[in-house]
């Protein structure tokens, strides 16, 4: 690992809009030339890219006719096989036509909605083909700037709707897939419904096919929200909904910058590749963000291979963190253990209750144990920035 040199075994992924991304903003024109969907994944499987992600539009032109579709799809599956590079995620872009301004599945016209349905449905026979076995959802336009319009508990009906009858749909045609919604609190909307990890948690489990449907967070949409990405994705996984992850960097409470992995906030984002890799968390290490606007084509590959590398060297620092003396010296010293308290707490019992309510306790001593927290996390700055 000590090369920090991507291989097919380290699962990476990256969705075609990133390396495809032309550098285009509310303010300004694209900057970088067209990358044709097929170059750019034979670009990726070159450099040791495990998979990659695609919206229907990524690859299939909006409204192209079947000749054309079929000539893509022979291509996309060639180039697949030649540079040894899997479909890991399909999504749809339910964001870009003008037909979704108003929302796809929240739309209040149920044209819009139903051909949304249609444009999921056709996407996930394509993904199946491919091979996809993760379906993300992204609802970008299903949110509000004008909450006298839409209500958010009409918006929400509408949505589970939808997700029902995908889900239904994926087991009729005997899918594979497995759901993963994608929680953003705004921007392209002034408000996203679903906002953050825990609402979807709580809204998945309101569907007919709870079990289908897990989270697909992304660091730069928690850090949007002022959260903590890594106890957002440490909280999807504890419930077993991590379905799939979205990589990235973000300054806090800003538009959705989509940088570069890691550079931003290395010490939360060591503790994201600390929670995938402790865990042997089975996804792939998928990255979803942008090279910057001022980088030409040679630049996106920069881009690529920097995202890689600053996971395996935090990786590389995971695994220092799990072998460092003083750190695990630390950590076995503050869990505290008391096997017979544990055991009245791990289940309640009458008698249990019965015995903790006349247990004495000296709060004042207890209180004592000392945290060495300084020491702790001064450890863990000077690991991160190389100096021991
Ligand atoms: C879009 C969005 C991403 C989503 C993609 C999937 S598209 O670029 O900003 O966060 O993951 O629809
Ligand atoms: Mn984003
Ligand atoms: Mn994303």
């Amino acid at each position: 690992m000590a090369s920090f040199k991507p291989k097919k075994e380290h699962r990476f992924s990256f969705g075609l809009w990133c390396t495809a991304n032309r550098g285009r903003d509310p303010f300004g024109e694209e900057t970088r030339a067209r990358l044709d969907p097929i170059t750019n994944i034979k670009e990726l499987g070159k450099r040791n890219v495990y998979g990659f992600n695609y919206h229907d539009d990524d690859l299939i032109p909006f409204g192209a006719n079947l000749q054309l579709r079929n000539k893509i799809i022979k291509q996309t599956k060639q180039v697949m096989k030649d540079y040894n590079i899997v479909c890991s995620m399909a999504t749809t872009n339910l964001f870009y036509h003008r037909i979704f301004k108003d929302g796809a599945f929240t739309s209040h016209d149920p044209k819009v909605r139903a051909f949304a349905l249609q444009k999921v449905m056709k996407n996930m026979d394509l993904g199946a083909e491919f091979g996809a076995n993760t379906y993300v959802f992204w609802g970008g336009r299903e949110g509000a700037e004008v909450d006298a319009a839409k209500t958010p508990e009409e918006a929400i009906k509408r949505y589970r709707e939808c997700m029902n009858f995908l889900c239904a749909y994926s087991r009729k045609q005997g899918y594979k897939f497995r759901f993963a919604i994608e929680p953003k609190p705004n921007e392209p909307r002034g408000d996203i419904y679903f906002a953050t990890a825990g609402h979807v948690l709580a809204f998945i489990e309101t569907l007919d096919y709870p079990d289908m449907v897990g989270v697909n967070p992304e660091i730069e949409h928690s850090r949007m929200a002022g959260l903590n990405t890594y106890h957002d994705f440490a909280q999807a996984m504890e419930a077993g909904k991590l379905y799939h992850v979205d990589l990235g960097a973000q300054k806090p409470n800003r538009f959705d910058q989509d940088l570069r992995f890691g550079s931003e906030d290395i010490k939360e984002t060591f503790f994201v590749v600390k929670l995938l890799e402790d865990n042997n968390w089975a996804g792939t290490r998928n990255f979803d963000e942008h090279p910057y606007r001022s980088e030409d084509e040679k630049g996106v590959w920069n881009f690529v291979e920097g995202s890689m590398k600053t996971y395996l060297i935090l990786w590389d620092k995971v695994n220092q963190f799990n072998k460092d003396k003083k750190i695990q010296q630390i950590l076995k010293d503050i869990h505290g253990s008391d096997p017979a308290l544990e055991g009245i707490m791990k289940h309640f019992s009458s008698e249990g209750a019965d015995k903790l309510r006349k247990q004495a306790f000296d709060p004042m001593a207890i209180s004592k144990k000392r945290l060495p927290y300084e020491e702790l996390d001064q450890r863990v700055q000077e690991l991160l920035m190389g100096v021991h």
